[in-house]
């Protein structure tokens, strides 16, 4: 054999180890609601391409039963393991079930799911129930012991980001009888529906007279309800507080423009420590925590929303 035959068949072995190597990862995401959502899917397809994974994407377009689909079409793929940002928290046990009887990893992005633990390897993501609570202690802060009329935009129905930052929330402004939460009701995470659902507080209080402040579990619904503010002839972030959570470019816009006041931020980077645990997962059978969380950490307007806005634009959004 010639060295140079030999240097080809060399590259071309060790090629097809690296191949060999590649580790393939079905995810299922829920969909494009929000900002956030649409930067979590441009952050995880990033980070799989710089670590040579290749990633099955599959959009389940916020709906369940196409969340469960994929999942059975990852099993009978045979993929390395499983990431799923579960869009609600219940109804997950049996496709669970079939993944560690496949002996696939599942890892669970920014959202939580009532099932056993032990029927998933790892969950990334933040304590949502902490995330209400410093957008509640904000608000009670920010009232003093003025009389608040707060209404609410819930996140998806059934899903643990609207179940907990609605308890977090409560366990804030607790003890704070001067501040009450007047109507509640959910708006799906995205900014069309907050706008609508704000609408239709604001008619129903004095034409927004009576309402002190807004809590949107997050920015999305926060900039539609924004809208709908100002096309009442009111001045958010004035006459109605503007809190919300993720920290996406667009409410630090509207925070340099004066008409929203704080934000928890929520990273889309849930893939990062994901592949990490599943990296050391594969390596040597590394089992990680059951819970992976990641910082949530409070912005008003007087951290720099100009710059924030600046430096957060384009990072996928
Ligand atoms: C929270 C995450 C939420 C975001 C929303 O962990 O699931 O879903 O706060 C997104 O923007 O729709």
């Amino acid at each position: 054999m010639t060295l140079k035959t030999l240097m080809l068949t060399t590259v071309a072995t060790l090629g097809l180890a690296a191949a060999a190597q590649a580790q393939t990862v079905g995810f299922s995401q829920i969909g494009s609601e929000s900002g956030w959502r649409a930067a979590e899917t441009t952050l995880t397809k990033q980070q799989a391409q710089e670590r040579g994974i290749d990633l099955k994407f599959s959009d389940a377009q916020q709906k369940q039963e196409n969340q469960i689909a994929a999942l059975r079409t990852f099993i009978a793929q045979g993929v390395d393991a499983i990431l799923i940002a579960p869009v609600v928290a219940t109804g997950w046990d049996s496709i669970l079930e079939e993944a560690k009887e496949a002996d696939i990893p599942v890892v669970l992005l920014d959202r939580q799911v009532d099932s056993d633990k032990e029927l998933y390897l790892t969950a990334v993501g933040s304590d949502l129930v902490h995330e209400g609570e410093v957008a509640g202690k904000w608000l009670a802060e920010a009232v003093g012991d003025k009389s608040c009329r707060v209404v609410e935009l819930q996140g998806t129905t059934g899903s643990s980001p609207a179940i907990d930052r609605k308890t977090g929330f409560e366990k804030g402004i607790a003890g704070h009888a001067n501040i009450e939460i007047v109507r509640s009701q959910t708006a799906d995470f995205t900014r069309s529906i907050g706008k609508e659902v704000m609408e239709s507080f604001l008619q129903a209080e004095n034409g927004g007279a009576d309402i002190c402040a807004l809590y949107a579990h997050n920015d999305d619904m926060a900039v539609g309800a924004i809208q709908a503010i100002k096309e009442a002839g009111l001045k958010p972030g004035e006459d109605i507080l503007v809190v919300s959570i993720d920290a996406v470019p667009d409410i630090f816009k509207a925070m340099a423009d004066g008409e929203a006041n704080a934000t928890v931020e929520l990273t889309p980077n849930m893939a990062g420590p994901a592949f990490d645990a599943l990296a050391a997962y594969w390596k040597d059978g590394t089992v990680p925590p059951k819970f992976i969380q990641t910082d949530s950490a409070l912005y008003t307007m007087s951290d720099d929303p100009a710059g924030q806005y600046q430096a957060r634009k384009g990072l996928g959004y």
